[in-house]
């Protein structure tokens, strides 16, 4: 109960964070099938996808408002410590024979389960299947809530990792890709709701002090009274604890980030730095509209590049190298050409597909010859981050080997648009968009991340608590 609430809660505040769902991987405006609120994007302006972010009230969220990146945090490790019990009590249940409660072994589960049904809907209440605890629709229900929606649940959220998708593109193809798999997540989710909805109406409605001693002793013979004062108290600790957990992350956002950070760091990890990106699709599934995040860079010197057609322009290439750079994009021109099609996945939860052709950042390892303490790469860009400061990022050094990590200046076969990063941005295929640095002003190698800006590895690892490796 703890753990699937705060997934729940969590779950919802991720969903706001881009509160539509689409069948395509290109999330073109006016194809979603659900959307809130129903107010539509601005026409008249150039407009960002982080517009479409909505506050979501602490009742429902957590931790409520404006937090994608606590509200993954708390998603993510509620789905560890979830996965983690679920699989104790499923080895239990078949270890000891128990499995015989939920798994039906003749199929007039289904027939007697309708029965059932009819029964509670005559309003009278139907027995229990002889030697089971459960009637037939009790049984059915639970067997499905544990077997089918659970793993369902499991499956469909990895199928949105970018690391998973890039390695395996077929395997979130399996749930109409990207998109697909966060509808159908967020159906999961509907449907765990409900589950809950009317397994605890029937609690209640069936005899609630003894369903009580059955849930806390095993047994409603004796002690009805402290089950019923047992399971309230528990239920009250929980909601106290999202309340408590909700209250506390809004108010030390640093903090929660660091508590709950090296929980799911191994995996976020795992799956952005070891996964290896293997994406070739065809041309035709290109998005005809590709979203843009982040505004151009706002000032007289970006202004002044982009007048004399970045002739001026330079990647400055430095740190801990045995060869500083300051490269023209003739100088980049020079080197060996590779494109790719790619999906892209943003953090809010939108994808779009768009063929990148650019510079593959080892043949740039390759010339600047990095020194053996650099351990990160330091992308910095023109455009200033919301905080004021300018746009970085941080990547592992051993990243920049990746067979699909590049430096683009081409999209869909043109010279990159301003909007997307001209005249050069990273591509980083394994790995959510907002490590993709865009409007590049040079790239340095160090040690540690921690002596730049907020310490946390980014722009949004600083202001907006996200992880410094996301393959999720
Ligand atoms: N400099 C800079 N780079 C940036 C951002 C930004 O705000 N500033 N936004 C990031 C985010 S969140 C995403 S999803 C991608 C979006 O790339 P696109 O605009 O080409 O779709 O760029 C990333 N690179
Ligand atoms: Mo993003």
């Amino acid at each position: 109960m703890l753990f699937i609430g705060f997934l729940i809660r969590a779950g919802i505040q991720i969903f706001g964070a881009y509160p539509r769902l689409y069948w395509n991987d290109h999330c073109t405006p006016g194809t979603e099938w659900l959307k809130f609120p129903k107010r539509s994007i601005p026409t008249d302006r150039p407009w960002t996808a982080l517009e479409q972010e909505r506050d979501v009230s602490a009742w429902l969220g957590q931790p409520g408002g404006n937090n994608l990146g606590l509200g993954r945090h708390w998603h993510f490790s509620a789905a560890l410590f979830w996965v983690l019990n679920g699989s104790v009590y499923v080895a239990l249940l078949f270890a000891t024979g128990e499995w015989q409660r939920l798994i039906p072994t003749s199929w007039s589960i289904f027939p007697d389960a309708w029965q059932t049904l009819l029964t509670y809907l005559s309003l009278h209440q139907p027995p229990p299947t002889a030697g089971l605890p459960y009637d037939p629709l009790q049984q059915l229900a639970y067997a499905a809530v544990v077997f089918l929606l659970g793993p369902f649940l499991i499956l469909t959220g990895a199928a949105q990792s970018p690391g998973i998708e890039a390695q395996f593109p077929r395997y979130a193809r399996l749930f109409g890709g990207r998109q697909g798999a966060r509808s159908l997540h967020f159906l999961g989710l509907l449907a765990f709701v409900v589950f809950i909805v009317a397994h605890t109406f029937m609690v209640i409605v069936t005899g609630f002090s003894k369903n009580m001693g059955d849930i806390i002793f095993g047994q409603h013979q004796t002690d009805q009274g402290l089950a019923v004062i047992i399971g309230l108290a528990l239920i009250a600790s929980i909601l106290a604890i999202y309340a408590v957990t909700a209250w506390g992350s809004r108010r030390w956002p640093r903090t929660t980030q660091h508590v709950l950070g090296p929980i799911i760091r191994p995996l976020m990890r795992a799956l952005a730095v070891r996964t290896r990106s293997r994406q070739h699709y065809p041309p035709s599934s290109i998005s005809p509209e590709f979203l843009v995040n982040g505004v151009p860079p706002d000032t007289a010197e970006y202004r002044r590049l982009v007048e004399d057609g970045f002739s001026a322009w330079r990647l400055e290439i430095n740190g801990l190298v045995e060869t500083p750079l300051s490269l023209t994009l003739a100088d980049l021109h020079q080197m060996p050409v590779q494109t790719q099609i790619t999906k892209h996945h943003c953090i809010q939860g939108w994808s779009g597909v768009a063929e990148w052709g650019g510079i593959p950042l080892s043949a740039i390892l390759d010339v600047c010859h990095p020194l053996p303490a650099a351990r990160f790469l330091i992308l910095h860009s023109y455009q200033l981050d919301t905080s004021g400061q300018p746009f970085y990022e941080s990547l592992d050094i051993s990243l920049g080997r990746h067979p699909q990590t590049i430096l683009a200046d081409q999209m869909n076969g043109r010279p990159l648009p301003v909007p997307h990063g001209a005249p050069l941005r990273l591509r980083v295929e394994t790995e959510l968009g907002f490590k993709m640095v865009k409007w590049l002003r040079g790239i340095e190698f160090v040690a540690d991340y921690r002596d730049l800006g907020a310490g946390q590895g980014g722009s949004r690892e600083d202001n907006m608590f996200y992880e410094q490796a996301v393959g999720i």
